[in-house]
């Protein structure tokens, strides 16, 4: 256990160094950086945020990106329901649901974020990120799962059973590497979720770009990065915008929710890689394709190499 802790820590380690290698140098896998993912708590129109079996109590996603029961790799999430009588050690075999990557190498639970009531039932809903998954144009292209939440979710869930399979644009795009809910950016009374790609390749070679689904009753089971209905993307070839991903809560105080975005290798600070973090304001009458130098507030980071947006949380719905 103790040397498992220990290579999960040189690896942490690795990440940050290659991190801060400049564009030249790729952004860690997501094998290597399971600790980089934001987790974020989501705005949510429910009384009590994140209730995923609907008893009234908030409950917690955790992620295991090399748990192997779908297949090496393929990992998992576990779902703990909150409760009165936690007790002070809980192993993870005792989780309340396991939800549990497709295929070999996926990396699911990469990402997981509780997003709010996205279907409009009352219960709030799950989503885990699977940036290496494949189902996509190609290799790595990534996915997200939206698991919806339910008073008889069952022990364990193969990610084929997801309600939703959001599937990334293009070959090793990394669609999932970051996700969150987005609060109600549009407005429309129900929540909506972000999806993270930050190497996604529109904005010039691993700009990235991060996506906003919105939330509906009607949602189909399987959803390409393509038809999202609203496409964010990164300024500069390398900014990895979209690294990470998060509702903001309603920080212009207009009454709608807006959103983050950070850019760790953005370059517009003191000098390379120094960072940014932009801030979308949620609208009822958002573009379907907005370029980060659109953006409502860009925040910038202070020295080179600071990779400032690395992690990006809204303070509150
Ligand atoms: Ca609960
Ligand atoms: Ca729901
Ligand atoms: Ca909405
Ligand atoms: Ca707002």
């Amino acid at each position: 256990m103790e040397k498992k802790f220990k290579k999960r820590a040189l690896m942490v380690i690795c990440a940050l160094f290659l991190l801060s290698c400049g564009e030249t140098t790729k952004v860690q896998e997501p094998s290597s950086a399971p600790s980089s993912v934001p987790i974020s708590a989501a705005p949510s129109p429910a009384t009590v945020r994140h209730d995923f079996n609907g008893d009234g109590i908030a409950d917690i996603l955790v992620g295991a990106v090399g748990d192997d029961d779908g297949g090496t790799d393929a990992g998992a999430a576990y779902i703990f329901y909150g409760s009165t009588s936690l007790a002070s050690s809980i192993d993870a075999s005792l989780a309340n649901v396991k939800l549990i990557g497709e295929d070999i190498g996926d990396q699911f639970g990469f990402s997981v974020s509780g997003v709010g009531d996205v279907n409009d039932d009352g219960i709030s809903d799950i989503l885990v990120g699977a940036p290496l998954d494949d189902d996509g144009a190609a290799a790595d292209a990534g996915a997200a799962y939206i698991f919806y939440g339910s008073t008889s979710l069952a022990s364990s869930i193969g990610a084929s059973l997801a309600n939703v399979k959001l599937i990334g644009g293009a070959a090793n795009d990394l669609f999932g590497n970051s996700i969150s809910g987005a609060g109600d950016v549009n407005k429309d009374g129900i929540s909506d979720i972000l999806v993270g790609a930050r190497e996604n390749d529109d904005g010039g070679a691993n700009s990235g770009v991060a996506y906003i689904f919105y939330g509906s009753a009607t949602l189909a089971s399987s959803i390409n990065a393509s038809l999202a209905n609203v496409k964010l993307i990164g300024e500069a070839a390398g900014d990895r915008f979209g690294i990470s991903v998060s509702g903001a809560g309603d920080v212009n105080k207009d009454g709608i929710s807006d959103i983050l975005v950070g850019a760790a290798l953005n370059d517009d600070g003191a000098a390379a890689d120094a960072g940014a973090a932009y801030i979308f304001y949620g609208s009822t009458s958002l573009a379907s394709s907005i370029g980060a130098s659109l953006a409502n507030v860009k925040l910038i980071g202070e020295d080179a190499s600071d990779n400032f947006g690395f992690s990006v949380s809204g303070g509150g719905p």
